[in-house]
């Protein structure tokens, strides 16, 4: 299989996911530290508090990035860890730790790719609105500042924000992710406003202040629709619409949280119907909001499929019964790696970087001490065979598998397994799973490794995956 020279190969985690140390070395609260306290809100009233203690173990866990032979780690940032209160005095120690990790990356030859947000929003600023208050994305700006300033002599690649439509609309209209709030449409929308306004803060400052010459993008998410036929163009440009399309008065969708960042507009669609939603829009917020990229981050687990029934008419595909799907119920749908950075590009133009895709699966430690993770090793297969055939049409620069270990998912707590590398949370010790040797030949090999398998032919059960 082919991969083009320079492809990169990582993998990514995410500061409240991995690190722990909530409360050491003046660390302020995050939303997610707040939530956590709270009973009934994450499964099994798991929480981040200690997690897999990466502030401590970094060293230990930047070893084992180099045994897989990862090019690069994503990694996000703790803003609270840097600036307790969100804005102001700076924590010297929580920046420390970065210093540390990215020295620790460098040494190693792992390029960090920081993640400025993923979702741990200081306690102190939720306290004075948050994403509602209109000079969030100033804090942003300031936060950002601080953290370019200091790691930009070193760190090139950066994205700005970790999937708004989750910590937007899980998060403030239904309730599930911190800050756990069910406010209405209006108000999440004018918050959505105000997070976009600070990604393009962001990027300004990036650019800005970067000692080094800066690649920045965006990591939002999506759920992907693909065509039932590739050769189908009709059906093929359906896909394209739907996958697009803004039809419920909910943030699940693509273009509300893209557009605007790439095109420099809301899309007619959601203007039509969030209309009487819409946030307050000040002359110039599109000009800050949409900013020259480098890149588009895609968080692409899965996607739906759109068929035709026998009177050819266009329509959803059922899933077939028992069709492959995850620990987590999500669907095994490889063409999501194909068909995901292919519209992403046509619509936006943007170099595409695979900034999460993984599974959940429910991994344990066998008899033989190992952890053996076939599901793991097949689904990565399968979705990069689709990745390399989009790679032969536009431009995809990179693949993060989600995650590098095990860790905390969130309202799921630790049920999930999405790692390459097995976490025993009681013990803390760390197990490369079968999937991670694989993925380092794959990574050695650039790919290359992957052909003999992808000339199997197993069309007889591509129903199972869509
Ligand atoms: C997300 C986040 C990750 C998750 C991962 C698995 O997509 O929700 O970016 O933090 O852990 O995607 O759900």
């Amino acid at each position: 299989m082919k991969f083009p020279e320079g492809f990169i190969w990582g993998a990514a985690a995410a500061s409240y996911q991995i690190e722990g140390g909530a409360k050491v070395d003046g660390k302020g609260d995050s939303v997610w530290d707040m939530m956590c306290r709270q009973p009934d809100r994450v499964f099994g009233a798991h929480s981040g508090e200690d997690s897999i203690d990466h502030y401590h173990r970094y060293v230990e866990d930047i070893l084992l990035m180099k045994k897989i032979g990862l090019q690069a780690y994503r990694f996000s940032i703790s803003w609270p860890r840097v600036l307790p209160e969100g804005v102001g005095s700076v924590n010297e120690k929580g920046l420390g730790f970065y210093d540390r990790l990215v020295d620790k990356l460098l040494e190693y030859n792992i390029e960090p790719y920081v993640t400025l947000f993923h979702w741990d929003f200081p306690y102190d600023l939720y306290c004075r609105g948050g994403w509602l208050n209109p000079q969030s994305s100033e804090w942003f700006a300031e936060y950002t500042e601080v953290i370019v300033e200091h790691l930009s002599d070193r760190v090139r690649c950066w994205m700005t924000l970790n999937e708004p439509q989750i910590y937007i609309g899980l998060g403030m209209l239904e309730g599930v992710h911190a800050p756990g709030d069910k406010l209405g449409l209006a108000e999440v929308l004018q918050a959505g406003h105000n997070t976009l306004l600070a990604h393009g803060r962001a990027v300004q400052v990036i650019r800005a202040y970067s000692k080094s010459e800066p690649v920045v993008g965006y990591a939002p998410t999506g759920t992907i629709v693909m065509p039932e036929d590739d050769t189908d163009e009709e059906l093929v440009e359906a896909a394209r619409k739907e996958m697009f399309s803004i039809k419920t008065k909910t943030c699940w969708n693509i273009s509300w949280w893209s557009d605007p960042v790439t095109l420099g507009m809301y899309p007619e669609d959601g203007l039509k119907l969030y209309a009487d939603e819409m946030p307050t829009i000040n002359t110039g917020d599109f000009d800050i909001i949409k900013q020259p990229l480098d890149f588009y981050g895609a968080n692409i687990y899965n996607g739906w499929t759109l068929g035709r029934d026998i009177e050819g008419n266009i329509k959803p595909l059922d899933r077939a019964q028992g069709n492959a799907i995850c620990a987590n119920k999500w669907p095994v749908t490889p063409k999501a790696l194909y068909w995901g950075p292919r519209y992403y590009y046509e619509r936006y133009g943007l170099p595409i970087v695979v900034t999460e895709n993984g599974l959940s699966n429910q991994d344990w430690i066998s008899l033989d001490g190992c952890v053996h993770d076939p599901q793991r090793i097949d689904f990565t297969h399968r979705y990069l065979i689709q990745l390399s055939r989009a790679g032969l049409e536009i431009p995809i620069k990179g693949y993060f598998h989600w995650s590098v270990f095990d860790n905390f998912e969130w309202a799921e707590g630790y049920k999930e397994r999405f790692g390459m590398i097995y976490v025993d949370y009681k013990s803390q010790e760390r197990i490369l799973k079968d999937s991670a040797y694989w993925y380092s030949k794959v990574i050695s090999s650039n790919g290359k490794n992957l052909s003999a398998f992808s000339e199997i032919d197993n069309q007889a059960y591509e129903h199972l995956f869509v």
